[in-house]
C-alpha cells in the first residue's frame, strides 16, 4: 500500500467524517482508548482477560452520513446467484443461536499506530445456516455485501461461507448504535474494516469479480489485516502516531531501576503472535516483550516490557511483533495491506 494512498483513505474518510458531523451530529471519535489502567509494571498483576475500547472511544468511519434504520422494517436479502432468494428479519436474527465472540476491528487506513482502531465483544449469529438454507449457486464467485447507504465491498464466496461469518447486532452487550450500524452489521474476521459493511441490507452471489467502494479506488480488494504491533503507552502516557513523544522526570534516588512500563497491542489476520520484541536504540538491539495469549487471534495481543534505563537522555523507542508466518517490516510495504511499519516513539528521561 502506496503511503500517499494510505493518507488519501485517511483523508478523506476525515473529512467525510467532520462534513458528516457538521451536518447531523454524527458520532466521531479521536480520542484515545484507555488501554492500560492498570499498572502492569507489578511483576504479580496478570494481564487483564480482555482490554475493551469503550463505546464513547470507538472509532467511527463511514464515507457517508449514517443511514436512518429501522429494526423492525428492516430486512436482509440473500439473493443473487442463490437456489431460493431469502429475506431475513430482524426477528430471526434474534431466534437464531447467538455467539459472543471478541475482535479488534482496524481501519486499512490507519498509519501506523493511529487511532482507528478498537477492540469489542460482539453478539450475533452465523451467517453460513441462512446461505445454506439459501443454497449458493456453483457458478458463484464472490458475494457482494450492500449497506443501507449505498456502501459496498465484495470477498470471494469461500470467504463468506466460513463459519466465523456472523450477522452481528451487539456491542461491548449493547445493541449497535447507529454509527457501527444499527440495527445489523456483518463481520468477516481477518480483514480490515472496510470488509465489515454496517447497516447490511443485502449479501448477493455473483457469478463474476466486482469491486466495491474503497476498492475502487485503489484500496486492497482482500484487506488482509497483516502482522503488526505498535507501542501505546510509556509508564503513565498514552502514546499514538500524533503523540510520539514522553518526557519523563527522574523519580527519587532510585530513578529508573523499578523500570518504566512499555506497553502495546499487536494484531494479524489469523495467526497467533508468536513474539514482540522492543528496541529502545532505535532498532539496533532488540529485547523479547511480556505478552498474552488471547483465545481467538483476532481479538489484538497485549504486551508490556519493562524498561530499565541508567542514563538519561533521548531514546527512540521501537516495537516489532511476529507471528508463526510473518515478521512485521520496518517500514510500510509498497503493494502490502494498510501500514504496517514500525512506530517509533521518541522517549526523554529528564536528568
Ligand atoms: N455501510 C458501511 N459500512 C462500512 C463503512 C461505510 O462507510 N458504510 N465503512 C467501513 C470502514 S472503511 C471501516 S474501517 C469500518 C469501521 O467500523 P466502525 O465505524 O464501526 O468502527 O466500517 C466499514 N463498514
Ligand atoms: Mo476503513
Amino acid at each position: 500500500m502506496k503511503r500517499r494512498r494510505v493518507l488519501q483513505h485517511f483523508l478523506q474518510a476525515s473529512g467525510g467524517l467532520i462534513g458528516a458531523s457538521l451536518l447531523a451530529g454524527c458520532q466521531s471519535s479521536r480520542s484515545i482508548d484507555p488501554l492500560f489502567r492498570l499498572n502492569l509494571l507489578e511483576p504479580e498483576m496478570p494481564f487483564p482477560d480482555h482490554i475493551l475500547t469503550p463505546l464513547s472511544e470507538f472509532y467511527v468511519q463511514s464515507y457517508a452520513l449514517p443511514p436512518t434504520v429501522n429494526a423492525e422494517h428492516w430486512r436482509l436479502k440473500l439473493m443473487g446467484s442463490v437456489a431460493n432468494p431469502i429475506t431475513i428479519a430482524f426477528a430471526d436474527i434474534l431466534k437464531a443461536p447467538q455467539e459472543e465472540f471478541y475482535l479488534t476491528m482496524e481501519c486499512i487506513g490507519n498509519p501506523t499506530g493511529g487511532n482507528l482502531i478498537g477492540n469489542a465483544r460482539w453478539t450475533g449469529t452465523p451467517l453460513l445456516p441462512f446461505l445454506q438454507k439459501a443454497g449458493v449457486k456453483p457458478e458463484a464467485k464472490e458475494f457482494v455485501l450492500h449497506g443501507a447507504d449505498f456502501y459496498e465491498t465484495t470477498l470471494p464466496v469461500d470467504e463468506i461461507l466460513r463459519p466465523d461469518v456472523r450477522l452481528v447486532h451487539q456491542m461491548n452487550g449493547t445493541p449497535l448504535t447507529k454509527a457501527h450500524g444499527y440495527p445489523v452489521r456483518i463481520i468477516i474476521p481477518g480483514h480490515f474494516g472496510q470488509k465489515q459493511p454496517k447497516w447490511l441490507v443485502a449479501v448477493e452471489a455473483i457469478a463474476k469479480t466486482k469491486q466495491g467502494f474503497w476498492e475502487r479506488q485503489g484500496w486492497s480488494n482482500l484487506a488482509e489485516i497483516p502482522t503488526h504491533g505498535f507501542i501505546r503507552q510509556v509508564q503513565n502516557q498514552r502514546v499514538w502516531n500524533r503523540h510520539p513523544q514522553v518526557s519523563l522526570p527522574r523519580t527519587g534516588e532510585a530513578g529508573w531501576a523499578k523500570g518504566i512500563l512499555v506497553a502495546g497491542v499487536a494484531l494479524d489476520r489469523a495467526n497467533p503472535i508468536s513474539k514482540i520484541q522492543v528496541s529502545l536504540d532505535d532498532g539496533k538491539t532488540w529485547q523479547p516483550a511480556d505478552q498474552d495469549h488471547p483465545d481467538s487471534p483476532h481479538e489484538w495481543t497485549l504486551w508490556r516490557y519493562r524498561w530499565q534505563p541508567s542514563q538519561p537522555g533521548k531514546y527512540r523507542l521501537l516495537a516489532r511483533a511476529e507471528s508463526s508466518q510473518e515478521q512485521q517490516p520496518l517500514k510500510d510495504q509498497e503493494g502490502s495491506d494498510g501500514s504496517s511499519g514500525v512506530l517509533t516513539i521518541e522517549v526523554t528521561l529528564q536528568s
